[in-house]
């Protein structure tokens, strides 16, 4: 007899009974049966005065729950379960809104028992290939492997046990890092008043279209809309004003994690640009300039390692162009990561220096030290949100699945019994020996001992759902004291001792093993994401190179003129140039356009860091160089690239 391990077909069936209901996989949405009376209706304001594109929210009659008008209508991604496959990039029709499965994927039999089931042969896998249709592949991705469930407005997701596990694990690390620099965590309302929203005018009036409107409650009208936050500057910074009275009471230092609401009018993509999402948003006040700046880039070294030592993407730190900023603050600095499979730079965290902007404009005064004079605090805000996962999918799938570095999966040990006929009497209990000297260890581990599916469903099924390491357990590995480890980013295969009889109270040799295994794929991961992208930054000192590199799907570092009119014309004269796949993009969807925009300028110390440019050239990037697109002298290195 052999053990079935690798032949294992994803041919499974799920008893049904004699419902009609959708198999498991599939993007359609069921509309609640058992919506409440709640009434609500968000009024959406595109345009400073004007409210239009109403949002009506209606569970009185359990007819329709929810209409819609605006230009966002379906989730307008191809669906995912629809007919187009791997290899034909264009292949798939654009989405209607509440996709069901298409019939030759819902077949519905009859078992045995009578009772219906599912044929659950094609529904299991992508059928996507990541370098085909990518956005297709990404879409399908998250519902499969269980990270998002679609939701029936647009826009807006249900996050997965899966997905929401990941997000834990982020905000666990972040959140101890923070309390550690002495900020403190509070909730604040998720109402804002239009008085206050409207009394930081000046810079929230470019994000108007964007604020949400609760105007109803009931049947009647508030007297008064009332906004839901897109961010909370206006809704802490009247506190603070409370709060800030002496020098004493500075820094004071507040994070907050919730959710905002930013009713977006492009494409929606799971993650990665959704209504509402969830965030944490820190505001701090200091006394000096200098303590305020260096927390602006403490907080920004902690965005880094979220990324690059939690979810394994590489990302560049610098700052913001003056177009690309928040016009609210002094200066914004991020960190930029980049999706090798589509050319997409992602702006993945800010951490803002506000200066003394809002202190004026929300009247936050402190008596300084002398007794005698009143002064105002320096203030900084710093935003990371859920895109996280979304960036770590995009950048470590594949066409199995999702890749999760080990270090956020939920899961980062699969155990699973190779079970044979007549010979499976020891595997169980050595199955639950392990996967207990694993927990004990401290990692996270499943025992899948489901008896109704095979080996090979398993591997599928995990795989799909990116665990780090499989373990296998048959007869034949019980008779050699080992356990065969798979890894799921290589796929290679290693087997381990199992030494049971060398584990006492401390030690576990095992463990220590699949411990380290977890360590190199957590390294190994990072490793090939940062020679992927690497691969993917060109230099470029005129138009005609820089162009070259952006249709090759590169992110493009150049000497810079660093005038916002000059990259206004990059942004016109790069969409003009765009080829005819970008343009594709942008029109089709995916809310992407062919056109390139600065990402941001590097810090000296990350160019030297990526080994972008000779450690003369970052330092005086001016001498002798001109900009690469007006040809005036240049004053900075820029990072261009396509960006979501
Ligand atoms: C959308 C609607 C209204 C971004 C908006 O980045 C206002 C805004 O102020 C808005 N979208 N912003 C900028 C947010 C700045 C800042 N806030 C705190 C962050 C991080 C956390």
């Amino acid at each position: 007899m052999e053990d079935k391990r690798s032949g294992g077909s994803a041919r499974g069936t799920v008893d049904v009974g004699d419902g009609d209901r959708a198999a498991n996989g599939a993007a359609s949405v069921t509309f609640a049966e058992d919506a409440t009376a709640a009434v609500a209706e968000l009024r959406v304001n595109r345009s400073g005065g004007v409210r239009e594109g109403v949002l009506e929210v209606r569970g009185d009659s359990g007819a329709a729950v929810a209409t819609q008008d605006g230009p966002v209508g379906a989730d307008g991604a191809p669906d995912p379960s629809a007919g187009a496959r791997a290899g034909s990039r264009r292949a798939a029709a654009p989405a209607t809104k509440h996709q069901s499965a298409p019939p030759m994927m819902n077949a519905l039999n009859k078992s045995a028992s009578g009772k219906k089931v599912v044929e659950k042969e094609s529904r299991e896998g992508l059928e996507f290939a990541k370098g085909g249709h990518f956005s297709a592949w990404y879409q399908q991705l998250v519902v499969k492997s269980e990270l998002i469930e679609f939701y029936d407005i647009s826009g807006c997701y249900i996050f997965r046990p899966w997905s929401y596990a990941i997000w834990e694990r982020i905000r666990e690390f972040f959140d101890a890092e923070i309390k550690l620099l002495g900020v403190d965590n509070a909730y604040f309302p998720l109402f804002v008043s239009a008085r206050r929203l409207e009394s930081e005018r000046e810079h929230v009036e470019g994000f108007a279209a964007e604020v949400a409107w609760v105007t109803r409650s009931g049947s009647s009208e508030l007297e008064e809309p009332i906004a839901v936050r897109p961010t909370s500057e206006t809704i802490i910074y009247p506190a603070m004003a409370k709060w800030i009275r002496s020098h004493r009471d500075l820094p004071l230092k507040l994070n907050q994690w919730s959710n905002v609401v930013r009713w977006e009018f492009k494409h929606p993509t799971p993650f990665i640009r959704s209504r509402e999402f969830l965030w944490q948003e820190g505001h701090t006040a200091h006394v000096s300039r200098e303590d305020a700046d260096e927390e602006v880039l403490v907080i920004l070294e902690l965005y880094r390692r979220i990324y690059e030592e939690l979810l394994a993407v590489p990302v560049i730190k610098g700052v913001k162009s003056d177009k690309e900023r928040f016009a609210g603050g002094l200066y914004t600095t991020t960190i930029e990561a980049f999706v090798p499979a589509n050319g997409r730079a992602i702006q993945a965290a800010t951490s803002h220096s506000l200066g003394q902007n809002f202190a004026k404009m929300f009247d936050i005064w402190y008596e300084a030290g002398d007794g005698r004079s009143r002064a105002m605090p320096w203030q900084n805000s710093w935003g990371c949100t859920t895109r996280t996962i979304g960036v770590a999918v995009m950048v470590h799938g594949d066409d199995k699945g999702l890749v999760l570095p080990p270090r956020v999966a939920p899961v980062q040990v699969v155990v699973v019994p190779i079970v044979l006929r007549g010979k499976n009497e020891a595997v169980h209990p050595m199955c639950l020996m392990i996967a207990d000297r694993l927990r004990r260890y401290g990692m996270r581990v499943k025992y899948d001992d489901r008896t109704e599916r095979t080996p090979g469903w398993k591997f599928n099924h995990w795989e799909l759902r990116g665990v780090p390491l499989r373990l296998e357990v048959g007869p034949r590995d019980i008779a050699a004291e080992q356990v065969l480890v798979t890894r799921r980013d290589t796929g290679e295969k290693t087997a381990l001792p199992l030494q049971a009889d060398m584990v006492d109270a401390v030690h576990d040799p095992l463990a220590d093993a699949v411990h380290a295994l977890l360590e190199r794929v957590q390294a190994d991961m990072l490793a090939r994401a940062t020679a992927e992208r690497n691969a993917h930054i060109g230099r470029a000192a005129d138009w005609e190179a820089f162009m070259r590199l952006l249709e090759a799907g590169h992110m493009i570092l150049t000497p810079w003129c660093n005038a916002g009119e000059c990259e206004e014309q990059v942004k016109q004269r790069s969409g003009e140039c765009a080829t005819a796949i970008a343009q594709e993009e942008a029109a089709g969807g995916g809310g992407l356009t062919g056109a390139a925009k600065t990402l941001c300028l590097p810090f000296a110390a990350e160019m030297q860091r990526l080994q972008l440019c000779a450690v003369d050239e970052y330092e005086a990037p001016a001498d002798g160089k001109r900009c690469f697109a007006c040809e005036r002298p240049a004053r900075r290195w820029a990072l261009w690239g396509r960006s979501y």
